[in-house]
């Protein structure tokens, strides 16, 4: 049973889908290493809205800006990570992978793409071991899913039937190489019949069946039954920032953009008479001012200094210490 949206709950979501929109533009501004989630507002605030306050988030690295701040990060220290500022939550080191710890939050903690998938099953192995009602919901993408880890960590969480929630936006790109060029089978989904969990494969850029697939993956998980949820999408802009994108040129046979899902929710929310034309300018005004107020704060904020190679942030404190 998926969970049912009320009238507020869709304009939060949208709310969160543009504020997603504006201050991801605006960080590509500030950094060429940025990497744009525009065009998957959708498979993102949709994958991570149903979780309770206990449950654990690890998105994946491209849209993670709204997911930290859906669970409660500021936007200003978020824009302070665009600019490798001490105040952004990995003190400047890390960029779109680090994240506040104490958030539920499982960020990434390095460049690698794979390790995030054991660390996330490895937490919900933990809850499940300690009779915890408590669920994961690891995103990444349909590059990382050719990973060796990918199948480990879901034959893991296929085995000892874990409360955990896989979704992959599948976004057809892997840096510059088209998805036909990497997965022997374009259903990623289609995996979780190995698995033995619960596999589907929906149209990520619509936010209904994002939310439904989803919520409907997170009441399974509840009862320790596991789901590969496939969103497909489409990557608008490069894989970072400065990306110039020309590969796609010798691609085009192959490019299936879908509709952006913003328009689309608007015209939905509006035929429903959720949201009216002058309340849907006010959220994309809001969140123009938002931006502007956190990345001018964060250009104010000290630069961070080069202390070390910062082990203090690679290991826990001694027990003593602590
Ligand atoms: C282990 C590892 N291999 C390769 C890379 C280089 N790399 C960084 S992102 C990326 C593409 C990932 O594509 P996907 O998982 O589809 O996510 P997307 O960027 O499309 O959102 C690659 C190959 C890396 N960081 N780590």
């Amino acid at each position: 049973m998926s969970r049912t949206l009320t009238d507020d709950d869709l304009r939060e979501m949208h709310r969160l889908m543009v504020l997603s929109r504006v201050f991801d533009k605006a960080c590509c501004e500030l950094s060429n290493n940025w990497f744009p989630a525009e065009g998957e507002e959708a498979s993102v605030v949709g994958a991570f809205y149903g979780l309770d306050p206990a449950d654990y988030a690890a998105p994946h690295y491209r849209g993670t800006h709204i997911v930290y701040h859906m669970r409660g990060a500021e936007l200003w220290r978020l824009a302070c990570q665009a600019l490798a500022k001490a105040d952004s939550y990995t003190g400047g080191r890390g960029f779109a992978h680090g994240g506040p710890a104490d958030m539920g939050l499982l960020p990434w903690l390095g460049g690698d793409i794979g390790p995030q998938i054991a660390q996330a099953t490895g937490a919900a192995l933990a809850f499940k071991y300690r009779k915890e009602r408590r669920v994961v919901v690891n995103a990444f993408g349909d590059g990382m899913s050719t990973r060796g880890d990918f199948h480990e960590a879901l034959n893991l969480a296929g085995i000892h039937h874990l409360p955990i929630v896989y979704i992959v936006h599948n976004n057809q790109w892997a840096i510059s190489t088209h998805s036909t060029r990497f997965l022997a089978n374009q259903n990623v989904a289609e995996h979780a019949r190995a698995y033995n969990m619960h596999g589907e494969s929906f149209d990520g850029n619509d936010l209904f069946a994002t939310q439904q697939t989803v919520s409907a993956a997170i009441e399974r998980a509840r009862e320790g039954r596991p789901s590969l949820l496939e969103a497909r999408t489409w990557r608008v802009r490069g894989h970072w920032a400065g990306d110039k994108v020309e590969y796609r040129e010798h691609l085009k046979d192959v490019m299936r953009p879908q509709p952006d899902p913003i328009p689309r929710l608007e015209e939905e929310l509006e035929r429903r008479g959720v949201l009216k034309g002058a309340d849907l300018q006010r959220h994309w005004q809001q969140a123009q001012e938002q931006t502007e107020q956190a990345i001018a704060k964060a250009q104010a904020a000290p630069s961070s200094e080069v202390v070390g190679i910062g082990l203090d942030k690679v290991f826990m404190p001694r027990a003593q210490e602590a």
